[in-house]
């Protein structure tokens, strides 16, 4: 473990490679990571700005009510999390898909408290982001000829077309902002 040095220059020192490190971790950050982070930091406040009625009315843009369409989202964060763990463990990216309404009506989100479900959404995003920026470049990068995106992708990938997990993260954040969209407008 590191531990502060006692002089001023080598304090100074110190500080400059902490700065630098983050300034590395930053750069070297794939961009859905950066988008993603981004994303939860714009969102959540103006989630929680949506009041308890509003959060149980379907909104123009489709079936769900934005409690519903945050379940969705919580639902494909834990399907997802899955995916970019043991996808850095076997050869190819064949994944189990789910039934997004099926879902949804299991857990009876409609019912579900809005903060609640707000802050578990925020949660679980932040950890899925960190999941994703501490998986090796070329785990994330290996090329799988293998997968089934043309089913479980948002967008899919044809089954004789390679892919890679990394595609797979990017459109995780895809898939998100797409329904963020629903209840916000722009994000
Ligand atoms: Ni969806």
């Amino acid at each position: 473990m590191l531990t502060t040095p006692s002089t001023p220059v080598n304090r100074t020192l110190f500080r400059l490679c902490a700065h630098l490190k983050c300034a590395y971790i930053f750069l070297m950050m794939q961009d859905y990571v950066k988008d993603l982070r981004a994303t939860i930091e714009s969102a959540t406040p103006k989630l929680l700005e949506i009041s308890d009625d509003d959060s149980a009315r379907p909104v123009k843009t489709g079936n769900w009510c934005p409690r519903q369409i945050i379940g969705h989202l919580i639902d494909s964060a834990a399907n997802n999390h899955r995916r970019f763990v043991t996808g850095q463990y076997q050869d190819d990216l064949v994944f189990a898909g789910y039934d997004g309404d099926q879902w949804v009506d299991a857990q009876q989100y409609k019912s579900a408290d809005w903060k609640d479900l707000v802050s578990l959404w925020k949660a679980y995003n932040l950890h899925l982001s960190r999941v994703m920026e501490v998986a090796p470049q070329e785990l994330r990068l290996q090329q799988r000829t293998r997968h089934n995106f043309d089913q479980i992708a948002s967008r899919t990938v044809s089954a004789d077309q390679p892919s890679t997990l990394d595609y797979l993260m990017e459109d995780y954040v895809v898939h998100l902002k797409h329904h963020l969209r629903q209840i916000l407008g722009d994000v």
